[in-house]
């Protein structure tokens, strides 16, 4: 490897360290080959949204500094940015579209292979979305919700998205109908912001990024759908036990990873393999070995334990262990470069859904009809490929470390009841206000190699656990605490301030029910269960009684990528959250917009960027504006 420094995670860098002398190519030298970056692009004043373009602005004023159309760099840069936006919303969608397909396919009686896993999540879900429970079938509710999450997609009526105003406190209410951002549906929202953005459209700075905001909010809404009826189908994650880095990749096993997104087929590849160890052990296996990549893992780690294998700038690695069988891939953050290195490999790249293809991949279309008869189909392309297997070729990392996670807000509220029944909530806003824990943190988001592979992650956690910030972490922030061995009750000890330290010790003496102690950042889930976090900085406001801008939550994406996670970002800054950002989007090419999501932004809705790419000084703001808040409270 040329760019070893690229990555500072432990099984990432002993991977390369095995690559070396081998010609093999990964993300870490591709992102060399791509320096230097165009920085008309860096700053977000290349616009090639007609081609009459590509336009950049060149100059400080005159022709030059706008397009051939008399776009300014701020009507440009706004624009990129929110189609961003609009990008990110399209994709939390999609996915959780599927999932309501897969329920609507369940109440039809076409998905015998699914079930109604949680019928409690079921109740609460139908209760918030005003759906009546009382004397109904299960499957009539799960009906209902099913109609009113179809029509939250598609709705031209002028009412609120339910799977957003049922969630939210009355104060986001109230501001979003007076900014005119609540949205009415999901899809005709993406939609509007990409008309509105075309050429010749919007051109006002303002009222873009407030098309923005909108759209953000229906991401948000998008990803309630997803958390909410995957819970309902698969089950309330609670804590779990279970291991993370490439060194849970077994040699003497059929390993599979699934990777991407959607836990609708990940969970049948799961129980598939689970029923299918005796033709494992026919090819000389012990038997399979499912292991996560992305959020996919992510969401198999919260609800059944599988290890998770990756994160997302070390997928490749996965497969240069040489003993990765399969790898099932869904939709989003799978690199096009997996099925080069597979070639490499014994490995087999199979993609599962129609929008997602890969030249030199093979295809099995998933279906919620057939799933367990697709799933099994899966397995068996792995356990076929396993006996093409080159013991030259195996090199696994010595690099797994125990974790703890499986911690949504259900399993939260349950821990702390244990100490206070009545208003569970108040036992993390009552350790607030007593100055035992600074607030919460949520950290999310993706790995960008315009820095060190999940390095800022790290620092970043250890600042603020260190100053007793109770920290919650969803996607690959998640994957790289559970990679590094930060998410272990033993990390606590090591890393964790003394006010972090008692609270946790307090918890864990109210719970003897728990078999293990609890961790140093808590595992919440994928990147659509930060709408988990989402529920918590909203339980907070209410438990305090006052609106989220004032509730001491922070949110940080140290090394955010994907257009999602600038959806993420912005409906964080919308709720009323500082919001760091440690790897800049292309904001920087105008003034006015950068001021408008880091200032502006404050004044209308109470959350702000904070963008920062040292993380130290990110880690300080964060805790600036959680003192900040905290302060507030208590006169
Ligand atoms: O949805 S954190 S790199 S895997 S986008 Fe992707 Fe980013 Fe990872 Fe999950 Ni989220
Ligand atoms: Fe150029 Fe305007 Fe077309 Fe953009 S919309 S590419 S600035 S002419």
């Amino acid at each position: 490897p040329k760019n070893p420094v690229r990555t500072s995670d432990p099984g990432a860098l002993q991977m390369l360290k095995m690559l070396e002398g081998k010609n093999i190519e990964t993300v870490f030298d591709r992102v060399v080959a791509q320096q230097p970056q165009c920085t008309f692009g860096y700053k977000g004043v290349c616009c090639r949204i007609c081609i009459a373009g590509p336009c950049r602005v060149k100059k400080e004023d005159g022709p030059g500094s706008r397009g051939i159309c008399g776009a300014s760099a701020y009507t440009i840069v706004s624009r990129n940015l929110v189609r961003l936006i609009a990008g990110g919303a399209a994709s939390h969608s999609e996915h959780a579209r599927h999932v309501l397909h897969t329920a609507h396919a369940l109440v039809e009686g076409h998905a015998p292979d699914y079930e109604i896993k949680s019928t409690a999540k079921l109740h609460k879900l139908a209760q918030r979305l005003g759906i009546s429970t009382l004397d109904r079938e299960d499957k009539e509710i799960l009906k209902d919700v099913v109609e009113l999450g179809y029509a939250d997609f598609g709705r031209y009526q002028d009412r609120p998205l339910a799977f957003l105003d049922s969630f939210m406190t009355q104060g986001r209410r109230n501001k979003f109908q007076h900014t005119n951002v609540m949205p009415k549906a999901i899809d005709g929202t993406v939609t509007e912001l990409i008309a509105q953005t075309a050429m010749g459209v919007d051109n006002d700075p303002v009222n873009i990024i407030f098309g923005g905001i909108k759209t953000a909010l229906a991401d948000l809404a998008g990803e309630y759908v997803g958390t909410t009826l995957s819970d309902v189908l698969f089950g309330i994650p609670e804590p779990i036990v279970s291991e993370a880095n490439l060194g849970v990749i077994d040699p003497k096993m059929v390993n599979i990873a699934v990777h991407g997104h959607n836990p609708v087929l990940s969970e049948m590849v799961v129980a598939a393999a689970r029923k299918m160890k005796a033709e494992a052990q026919k090819v000389g296996a012990e038997g399979i070995n499912v292991v996560g990549i992305c959020c996919t893992g992510n969401e198999l780690l919260m609800r059944e334990g599988v290890y998770l294998a990756t994160s997302s700038a070390s997928q490749e690695m996965a497969i240069m262990t040489g003993a990765l069988d399969a790898m099932v891939v869904d939709i989003q953050c799978i690199y096009p470069s997996v099925q080069t290195a597979a070639e490499c490999f014994h490995t087999k790249i199979i993609t599962t859904e129609g929008i997602m293809k890969t030249p030199g991949a093979q295809h099995l279309a998933f279906k919620p009809e057939t799933a367990m008869e697709d799933a099994q189909k899966l397995v068996t392309i792995a356990i076929e490929a396993y006996k093409q297997r080159d013991p030259n070729k195996i090199s696994i990392p010595n690099e797994r470390h125990k974790l703890v996670a499986g911690f949504s807000i259900e399993a939260l509220t349950d821990i702390f009841s244990k100490v206070c029944p009545e208003r569970p909530i108040s036992v993390l806003t009552d350790a607030i206000l007593s100055g035992q824990i600074k607030g919460v943190a949520l950290m999310a988001g993706c790995n960008n190699l315009k820095r060190s592979q999940d390095e800022s992650h790290i620092a970043i956690l250890k600042e603020l656990v260190k100053n007793d910030v109770f920290v919650i972490a969803t996607g690959c922030s998640a994957g790289a605490f559970a990679k590094f061995g930060l998410m272990s009750p033993l990390a606590v000890e090591a890393y964790a301030g003394e006010g972090l330290k008692s609270f946790l010790k307090m918890l864990e003496n109210a719970n003897p029910q728990l078999t293990t102690g609890l961790p140093l950042v808590f595992h919440v889930g994928s990147c659509v269960d930060n709408s988990r976090a989402s529920d918590l900085a909203v339980a907070m406001a209410d438990e305090l009684g006052v609106d989220i801008p004032k509730v001491p939550f922070v949110a940080s994406a140290p090394e955010a990528m994907h257009e999602k996670a600038v959806a993420i970002g912005t409906w964080c800054v919308t709720l009323g959250l500082p919001t760091h950002v440690g790897s800049l989007p292309p904001v920087e090419g105008s003034d006015l917009v950068y001021g408008i999501t880091t200032q502006i932004a404050h004044d209308v809705f109470g959350g702000n960027f904070i963008f920062e790419v040292d993380p130290l000084i990110g880690a300080q703001k964060l805790l600036n504006a959680l003192e900040y808040r905290t302060w507030k409270l208590n006169i």
